[in-house]
């Protein structure tokens, strides 16, 4: 487990969830009464062959705790992986928000952060195309705040009236439970098709978006308007986003289906790898604020979570970071038993009448009650407040405390009217007063129509390989349905985002795009509403493009945590090695060195090196880039072992930084690489720095339409 190594004082959250800490080192083993044991490999018998006997409470206790080891799963989210670290504030917005988080400088507030995917068990693989959950607790002063978002800005639906459809939508079909984690069936296209609503999301889902290169090379959004609250009661619509230090990376579809074979755990691991390296992720947290007066400047509503505000038009203004430095002690008591609500907010933040918002207030603490079984799980250590906590809720499964006393109802004043409440100015939270001034009426607002625009923009933003990206995801996905009517009502529903792009699909399915859809396909707005006439007239004060929606324009800057394969056998150069890998992990990359065996290579210098990964076990989608070293025997021996062919051919289609030295060019002159040596980012002899600035870019993605004709 990581401890911190930056020598700061304990967080708070750490010393309290100290207090639950189990030591097993050095340790007697008893059972759960404390009674010493002596044996717990044999049940107690009549006879050594004889039947067991009822009188055995050790095998009974032993048996019955196993027996209910498992609590259900998410129902969505079940997959998910956690870290404890801290968020500091860089500049107080006290303008806008009272939040101690948002006015005190000097705090560090301490955060456990989960990540996920949506639709898979809690086994299935982490690279699915999938949204990616993205869940921040904070512990604050005033009680906790949870930002429940995800690593796309905005959502599938408008109303939380639609969760269970989409849900069951997208999860395995319930006749036969197939297919696990993956969206590329029948039912979800049936839906999403009929629901305009979701096409945002989905094309969001359809982008490099859906399957990250890492977890911390990931943004997330709280999607939904939220309210920022000051001291004066003054309220700023708010939109919060965490922007990765690393930048936004993916990897591509191809990848994504290898790694799942080769190593299903790959983001999970790799945030455990980099925090116990000490190379904590980091995020800034940023805000896009907007004021009361301009709640209706915008063609979008900012109630409606199907929309985002283009960062061109609001600019996000960051506000301090988030630091992931500590690894869960136990997956189980943390990461499973973590309970976030969005209904947790601290006095400075408050909600809007997001309908979906408003139906997720509803949905998380009810969902706890079954998953965690029972109204006292802010009472597990993980779920538990740095503050205290008092009031005259009393009971239920599992209460962990004693309260005392001989009252628990308000007023009262036998127990001297405690516990009594407090003002504002002492710190209470008070709703936001919103005027609301409104028939009762179940409809979707005319605002929340307009469900191409945006879309569209995604679309219209992305740079050439991305829409690639989108459309190769596209065709693979319908490519997956067998109803045919589904997938034509699909390729209408894209023409309408963009002709081209439905063109693509298209010809993939082998279909045409049809010109009508007969049935009404928007079921969610009304019974018999086609999606053409809820368009409203366009106007379009949207922008050509905005920049900001491209991982084109993330940050290329740095590449720590990058990891880095070194091909290697006996006799490899140490000379070329030496200087390589001083230069590469100065600036923070892992070199891993992959041999034809186990165990050690000796380099020319007659020096062993401890492999660390044998070409058998390991695959290339695992690396970020390839570096061969000379030496002639070591270069004849990786000539001689085919996987290393195919591994450096992989890497090149994968479009990554591929650097050799000296005879190492032998060895990419049986790969593909010989007949693109002078690819911007293929090194012969070349200056380790450019090496390095190649991997900082992720890919060459001008190799792409080359790579793409290459067979692996
Ligand atoms: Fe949700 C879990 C994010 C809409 C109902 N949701 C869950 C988690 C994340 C999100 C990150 C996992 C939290 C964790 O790591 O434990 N959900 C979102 C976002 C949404 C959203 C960003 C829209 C903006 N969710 C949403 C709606 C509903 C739910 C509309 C129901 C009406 N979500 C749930 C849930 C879960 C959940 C069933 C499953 C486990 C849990 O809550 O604790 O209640």
């Amino acid at each position: 487990m990581a401890k911190d190594k930056s020598n700061s004082p304990k967080l708070k959250k750490i010393e309290d969830l100290e207090a639950s800490y189990k030591e097993m080192d050095n340790k007697a083993m008893t059972t759960n009464q404390g009674l010493k044991v002596n044996d717990t490999n044999n049940s107690l018998k009549s006879g050594t062959r004889g039947a067991t006997l009822l009188e055995d409470f050790l095998l009974r206790e032993k048996i019955t705790n196993f027996d209910h080891e498992r609590i259900p799963e998410r129902i969505v989210h079940a997959r998910g992986s956690g870290a404890h670290g801290y968020f500091e504030l860089y500049e107080s917005i006290e303008e806008y928000s009272k939040a101690g988080i948002f006015t005190d400088v000097n705090r560090k507030t301490p955060v456990f952060a989960r990540f996920s995917t949506v639709a898979g068990s809690k086994g299935s693989t982490d690279l699915a195309r999938d949204v990616r959950g993205f869940a921040v607790k904070f512990y604050t002063e005033e009680g906790t705040w949870d930002l429940v978002g995800n690593n796309m800005p905005i959502f599938f639906i408008q109303d939380a009236m639609k969760f269970p459809d989409l849900i069951h939508a997208v999860k395995p079909e319930p006749n036969k439970e197939i297919p696990q984690a993956a969206s590329a069936h029948d039912t979800f296209y049936d839906f999403v098709s009929r629901t305009t609503e979701t096409l945002h999301n989905q094309i969001w889902v359809m982008s490099d978006r859906a399957i990250p290169r890492s977890l911390r090379m990931m943004e997330g959004f709280g999607i939904h308007t939220f309210r920022l609250i000051n001291d004066k009661g003054e309220s700023h619509f708010v939109k919060f986003h965490w922007k990765p230090k690393l930048g936004v990376h993916s990897v591509t579809w191809d990848e994504a289906v290898k790694i799942s074979g080769a190593d299903s755990d790959f983001h999970r691991r790799d945030l455990w790898d980099a925090i116990e390296a000490g190379a904590y992720p980091e995020w800034e947290l940023g805000v896009q604020i907007v004021p009361e007066e301009d709640e209706f400047k915008y063609d979008f509503d900012l109630l409606d979570p199907t929309k985002l505000i283009p960062e061109e038009l609001v600019p996000v203004k960051i506000i301090g970071k988030m630091t992931l430095n500590r690894n869960p002690e136990n997956f189980f008591a943390e990461t499973e038993q973590v309970a976030f609500l969005p209904g947790h907010i601290v006095p400075g933040i408050d909600f809007t009448n997001d309908p979906l918002l408003q139906g997720r207030l509803f949905s998380y603490r009810d969902t706890q009650l079954s998953r965690l079984g029972g109204p006292n799980f802010h009472q597990i250590p993980i779920n538990r407040p740095v503050v205290d906590t008092h009031n005259n809720q009393r009971d239920g499964k599992m209460q962990m405390d004693i309260p005392k006393g001989q009252t628990a109802y308000f007023p009262n004043s036998i127990g001297g009217g405690c516990p009594h409440l407090s003002k504002m100015a002492e710190g209470a939270f008070h709703s936001y007063e919103e005027r609301i001034d409104a028939n009762k009426i179940r409809t979707r607002s005319e605002s929340f129509n307009d469900h191409f625009s945006q879309p569209a923009l995604f679309y219209r933003s992305l740079s050439a390989w991305e829409q690639q990206h989108v459309a190769d995801a596209y065709t693979f996905e319908l490519g997956k349905c067998n109803h045919q009517d589904i997938q034509e009502r699909m390729l209408w529903v894209v023409a309408q985002i963009d002709t081209d792009l439905a063109k693509q699909v298209a010809k993939g399915l082998g279909l045409e795009i049809p010109s009508t859809i007969e049935q009404p396909i928007n079921q969610a707005i009304g019974a018999d509403a086609k999606v053409e006439d809820q368009q409203p007239p366009k106007k379009k004060n949207y922008l050509d493009a905005a920049p900001s929606l491209s991982q084109a324009h993330t940050k290329f800057e740095s590449i720590a945590t990058r990891q880095i394969a070194v091909l290697v056998s006996d006799g490899f150069s140490m000379t070329n090695f030496k200087a390589v890998k001083a230069h590469l992990e100065s600036k923070g990359a892992v070199i891993q060195l992959i041999a034809p065996h186990g165990g050690q290579v000796t380099c020319d210098e007659n020096m062993k090196h401890k492999v660390d990964a044998a070409i058998m076990t390991t695959e290339s989608v695992l690396y970020d880039a390839i570096y061969i070293p000379g030496g002639k025997k070591s270069i004849t021996d990786l000539k001689s072992t085919s996987k290393f062919i195919s591994f450096i051919n992989e890497a090149f289609k994968h479009c990554k930084a591929i650097a050799v030295d000296d005879e190492g060019e032998d060895l990419i002159d049986k790969t593909y690489v010989a007949d693109y040596k002078d690819d911007a980012a293929v090194f012969i002899n070349a200056d380790v720095t450019a090496f390095a600035k190649a991997i900082a870019n992720h890919r060459n993605w001008d190799r792409m339409e080359i790579a793409d004709s290459l067979a692996v």
